[in-house]
């Protein structure tokens, strides 16, 4: 029977760059064709040849409550009958910045995107504004969106492109941008001591998720917050992947350190197009229409997408929601490190919350450096040994993988046995 993901894909290059919309869909990191879906239902998808697969990708990150959960649906039902948009303020908006602020303490005014690139590269001009500084520090391997001044050794779809910086950004847009490893203090404190003088913001990954999943090391994440304190330096933790994922209060909830701005996205839309960035009052001020810094949007705030995220944030309040999503992901992650001992193949698991990270290394990479040093043959026969079994982890080594409140014991159960056997085909 003929398949119809390549059909798909061999026209969707006709009229599409590269057949999709968005890089690491394309499979351009591990080879074969992308999986078109169909459906998707809880944990589960099933693409155009109705093949069956447990989805560790959640869309990378908003399905956190698994797909077309029933709740969601209802509330979209419900609100669409009122109309889509209005391009005007709704009560809706109100809720949902009074419950982000309620949800994440730092966060005192918060202002409505409709996607995470918008959110950071707002947050870095209102830092930007604030300070009367230009220069920006990011750290290698992470990604904050493709906002010109953040394509310069981003970690996401250009890192997996091996092209760590893009094309069409302006070398006098990039000089502006500086960018260090991640996890290295000394290189931190040397950089401040000679420009933190001219800096308007750090914006990092706090747990990151687009070299990999890599944590940080509690020294760094202190030092960073201490340093821009002393230089006067806007502080942009960008949770768009780890806010309400890795914990409700995010990153900065577990490791205790406090941002002065904050970029959210993925999960605050439930999977509609949302992003958020917000933090101290007396920073967000500056804004338009109150202050002199501009940033608008057209479906900013859209009542469907907001309610959406509104219910999608109710639910995740439930007891035990976090506890259980890291239990059963931390099982998925002893589990396979188990059958890959078993099976003599070099590799290591490690998960924050439902957001985990394999790694075809000895031991769990720290840096951008360490992550290159993994095994990506191993990585990519894997990849395509467990989507063979109905396994849909992310088509790149540099991306981490979730699971939802939707996966059961049987889908753990079901894709340990599929991981003994692909770890023993290897
Ligand atoms: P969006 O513009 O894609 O909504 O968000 C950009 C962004 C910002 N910050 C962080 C920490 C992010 O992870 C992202 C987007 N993440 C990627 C996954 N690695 C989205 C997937 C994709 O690019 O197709």
């Amino acid at each position: 029977m003929k398949d119809k993901n390549k059909t798909l894909f061999e026209k969707s290059k006709k009229f599409i760059p590269g057949g999709v919309n968005s890089p690491v869909r394309a499979f351009s990191a591990v080879g074969g064709t992308p999986i078109f879906f169909k459906k998707g239902l809880g944990s589960k998808l099933w693409d155009e040849n109705n093949k069956e697969y447990i989805d560790y990708i959640n869309s990378w990150g908003p399905m956190i409550l698994g797909h077309a959960h029933p709740e969601i649906l209802k509330v979209i039902e419900k609100v669409s009958k009122d109309s889509l948009s209005f391009g005007a303020p709704t009560s809706k908006e109100l809720e949902i910045a009074e419950l982000i602020v309620k949800l994440v303490p730092s966060i005192e005014q918060v202002r409505l995107v409709s996607s995470g690139t918008e959110a950071t590269m707002s947050a870095i001009r209102v830092a930007r504004g604030f300070t009367k500084k230009d220069k920006i520090l990011k750290f290698e391997g992470c990604y904050h969106g493709h906002a010109d001044s953040l394509l310069v050794k981003a970690g996401s779809g250009a890192l997996t492109f091996g092209q760590p910086s893009s094309a069409g950004v302006p070398k006098d847009v990039a000089k502006d941008t500086s960018t260090l490893p991640y996890n290295d203090s000394k290189l931190l404190e040397e950089y401040f001591n000679k420009f933190g003088n001219h800096l308007a913001c750090v914006i990092i990954e706090p747990i990151v998720g687009n070299m990999n999943l890599i944590v940080p090391e509690l020294i760094f994440l202190e030092t960073l917050r201490n340093l821009c304190t002393k230089f006067g330096v806007v502080l942009i933790f960008d949770e768009v992947m780890t806010g309400f994922r890795v914990s409700l209060g995010g990153a900065q909830e577990l490791y205790g350190i406090t941002p002065d701005l904050t970029t959210l996205g993925k999960i605050i839309g439930g999977g509609l197009p949302v992003g958020a960035f917000g933090g101290k009052k007396e920073i967000m001020q500056i804004l338009a229409p109150k202050g002199p810094v501009y940033q608008a949007g057209t479906l900013s705030g859209n009542p469907v997408a907001v309610s959406a995220g509104l219910k999608t944030l109710e639910l995740i309040q439930a007891p035990g929601f976090y506890e259980a999503l890291n239990d059963n992901t931390t099982k998925l992650m002893d589990g396979m490190t188990a059958v890959a001992k078993s099976a003599g193949i070099e590799f290591c698991a490690r998960n924050v919350g439902g957001m985990f990270g394999l790694y075809f290394s000895k031991n769990p990479p720290n840096s951008f450096e360490e992550v290159m040093k993994s095994n990506g043959q191993n990585f990519k026969k894997f990849f395509h040994l467990m989507l063979e079994k109905g396994i849909y982890f992310g088509p790149s080594a540099f991306e981490a993988g979730f699971v939802s409140a939707a996966h059961s014991e049987d889908d753990i159960e079901f894709t340990l046995n599929a991981a003994k056997q692909s770890f023993e085909n290897l």
